[in-house]
């Protein structure tokens, strides 16, 4: 008697790794990156565009709700037969379809034969210096959104999630780099300053909506993974103003040009 195996998560990845091979001939890529909102300008920095595939179609993924979150995947050519994946915008947690389409596309890079990833995405930031436009590298994050992308006793290592190698190769670009931990909220709304005084207790320096569960899957499949943020607002509380998306998108184009610059040799370096 035979008994078809359900459909798992990574079966879904696996068929979209696959649509994204045939479409762009080419079996393997190398290297993956998640753009954050904000971050859709830098990417015309990256590199040549071979083929670019709307979210749409492609197994497992769907339209962003979100002004200025992107919606497709594009492949690179990012010399020395280096083939690169670009991920123009995310799924959240906060919109309702629980964990596992939030990390499908970390999952069908990894099917795809990536084994460097780069997260990237635009919060808030506790540092008063850190002005709106600011990168920050995360050194560190605190999964506050009570979930996690791992099923069964799957006990995986998170001490060095976001890889020392990667940070100092960026560091080494742009000595002016700073670093911070990252605290992933589930959002949708904007934390109260009672909760940012709290995070800032634990030592968290970026707050943030996404990433966090991203970069958990992404450990699981064994991908080195570099985190950058781009700081678009203070923290709540800080400014002494209410928050704002439409400020996100303006921090972003202002910082485009320092972050693709940044982005596209460390793509090219790893
Ligand atoms: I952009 O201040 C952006 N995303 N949680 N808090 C959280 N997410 C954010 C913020 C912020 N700014």
């Amino acid at each position: 008697m035979f008994y078809a195996r359900s459909m798992t998560a990574f079966d879904r990845a696996s068929e979209a790794a696959e649509l994204i091979a045939s479409r762009t001939g080419v079996a393997h890529h190398d290297v993956a990156i998640v753009l954050g909102s904000g971050w859709a300008p830098a990417a015309e920095l990256f590199g040549e565009v071979l083929t670019e595939i709307a979210f749409t179609d492609i197994p497992g993924f769907s339209a962003p709700g979100v002004v200025g979150h992107g919606g497709s995947v594009r492949s690179l050519d990012l010399g020395d037969g280096k083939r690169g994946l670009v991920f123009l915008g995310r799924t959240h947690f906060y919109e309702g379809r629980g964990v596992e389409p939030v990390v499908h596309a970390v999952r069908t890079a990894a099917a795809s034969g990536v084994k460097t990833l780069v997260l990237t995405n635009a919060c808030g930031g506790l540092m008063p210096h850190w002005k709106p436009g600011t990168p920050v590298l995360i050194s560190d994050h605190i999964n506050f959104t009570g979930q996690t992308p791992l099923v069964g006793a799957k006990f995986v290592d998170l001490t060095n999630v976001y890889s020392p190698r990667l940070r100092a190769l960026c560091r080494e670009i742009d000595p002016t780099l700073e670093e911070g931990v990252y605290v992933g909220f589930t959002g949708p709304q904007y934390e109260t300053p009672a909760e940012i005084e709290m995070v800032r207790r634990w030592g968290a320096s970026l707050v943030g909506m996404s990433t966090v569960l991203e970069a958990i899957a992404a450990r699981e499949a064994g991908l080195e993974v570099l985190g950058v943020s781009l700081v678009t607002n203070l923290a709540a509380g800080m400014s002494g103003e209410p928050l704002d998306h439409a400020e996100v998108l303006a921090a972003g184009q202002a910082a485009a040009q320092r972050m693709g610059t940044l982005l596209a040799q460390v793509l090219r370096a790893v």
